[in-house]
């Protein structure tokens, strides 16, 4: 069965969202020819977009599936839903469980739905750094070390939560 890799970035800023992150985690693990390979420390980040938010909670795992980037995403936005997800529309809005299919495998396609790579990952500290821990020798689709993407970002309100703040 021909398998592939994708990076998931997962944020969350209501409720308690690190639990959501980590029941997210197990249930991706447990789509249909799905595995989890790796998952990041938790981040705490200043919200991107309105700053009348929360801050986010954010992690990227790993997966390696079977399943076509549609199919993911699908099964993707029902683990969304089933956390809670409102969809009202407001750009960058609060949320209590976002999935965003980041890489998946060299792909590279453009619809409504989907644009993969993510279009705006490069910018993103709470995606490239917990990316950068899980993948720290990749290179990115524009042939350059995942290291000079990371010294692009803005780390300014990014903090890795480490296991004797978690609670
Ligand atoms: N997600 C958003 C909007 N703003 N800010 C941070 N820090 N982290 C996020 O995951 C995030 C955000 C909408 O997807
Ligand atoms: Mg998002
Ligand atoms: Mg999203």
């Amino acid at each position: 069965m021909h398998k592939e890799h994708v990076y998931i970035g997962l944020g969350s800023n209501l409720g308690d969202s690190g639990a959501t992150l980590e029941a997210a985690t197990k249930a991706m693990g447990e789509l249909t020819d799905t595995r989890v390979l790796a998952r990041s420390s938790l981040y705490c980040s200043s919200p991107m977009g309105p700053q009348d938010q929360p801050d986010y909670i954010n992690a990227v795992c790993l997966l390696e599936t079977a399943l076509e980037p549609v199919e993911l995403l699908r099964a993707l936005q029902n683990i969304e839903n089933r956390h809670g997800r409102e969809r009202k529309g407001e750009r960058w809005g609060p949320r209590t469980l976002d999935l965003d299919m980041l890489l998946y495998g060299n792909t590279e396609m453009n619809t409504a739905e989907l644009t993969l790579p993510h279009y705006g990952m490069a910018a993103r500290e709470f995606v490239m750094v917990p990316l950068f821990e899980i993948a720290p020798s990749m290179i990115m689709p524009d042939g350059n070390p995942i290291a000079l993407w990371v010294s692009r970002c803005n780390l300014e309100g990014l903090r890795r939560i480490t296991p004797s703040n978690q609670s």
